[in-house]
């Protein structure tokens, strides 16, 4: 056998010499949400990194999953800041949430986890005008620090960048039929949500507007198609969505830090046509 020690050795050397790939990061960690009529089931604890929140709606009514909390809060604390109406407090932190799907449909989004106490929430009212939240619909999150030497997930590679602002929406492309990753940031400087609503054909954005006016009586001129809710200002993560061909609306409804009223009166909606 003395006779495979020199190929043996050359092996050797050549590994030796060839530049070492570094591993491929890791994808992050993906956490299922489900989201019915009118509770959340979800894992308790999750740990700190990139997580792409899968929200599945079993439910009959539509559901967002938002993802909200409060560097060293309590779930007292926020439980108390999250169950009131009016404006949200000033430590709350977003890093994102899947948007509002109708029943039977799913939202992908993935975000950036800090350790600390969270809430998932679904502020969606029902047809008697109560948000879902009220009604019950918001579960406890633990985000545990991750182990030391994890490595750093690879973010997601993204085909779109909108970008959120006071208050407008930006696209670096204009979106297309089929699935895309659309790279969501938030240039401030308060929190906004990029929500996306198919409207019926023939449907316009003064339609929508009528009927929200009009208090949401009727049935609605657009469906919900997902979204991204959040980021915190400065902050981005990502929304993989797939759209059909029609007209959409990108709306925000979340309510501004100075006045309360959903940032979608101060002109924070816009109809883009998918083709
Ligand atoms: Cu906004």
């Amino acid at each position: 056998m003395t006779q495979w020690r020199p190929l043996l050795s050359l092996l050797a050397i050549v590994a030796a010499c060839s530049p070492a790939k570094p591993p491929a990061a890791p994808a992050a960690n993906v956490v299922t949400i489900t989201a019915t009529d009118y509770a959340f089931g979800a894992p308790d604890t999750i740990p700190a990194g990139l997580t792409t929140f899968r929200m599945i709606n079993p439910g009959r009514e539509p559901h967002q999953a938002v993802v909200a909390g409060g560097a060293g809060k309590t779930f007292a604390e926020l439980e108390a800041a999250m169950l009131k109406e009016g404006p949200l407090p000033d430590w709350l932190t977003v890093p994102g949430g899947a948007g509002v799907v109708s029943s039977g449909d799913s939202s992908v989004v993935t975000v950036t986890m800090a350790p600390g106490n969270y809430l998932i929430l679904c502020f969606i009212p029902s047809l008697d005008g109560k948000p879902h939240v009220q009604k019950g619909m918001y579960r406890r999150l633990v985000v545990t620090p991750a182990p030391a030497g994890a490595a750093l997930a690879a973010e997601p590679k993204s085909d779109v960048t909108a970008t959120l602002s006071d208050y407008a929406f930006a696209l670096s492309t204009p979106l297309t039929a089929g699935t895309h990753t659309i790279r969501v940031e938030n240039s401030g400087p308060q929190l906004h949500e990029l929500t996306i609503e198919r409207l019926a054909p023939g449907k316009t954005l003064a339609d929508w507007q009528k009927w929200m006016e009009g208090g949401m009586r009727g049935t609605p001129p657009a469906e919900p198609a997902g979204g991204f809710t959040g980021p915190d200002k400065g902050k981005v993560g990502w929304l993989t969505i797939t759209l059909k061909p029609g007209n959409y609306l990108l709306n925000c409804y979340v309510p501004d830090a100075k006045d309360g009223k959903p940032h979608f009166v101060h002109g924070m909606v816009q109809q883009v046509a998918v083709k």
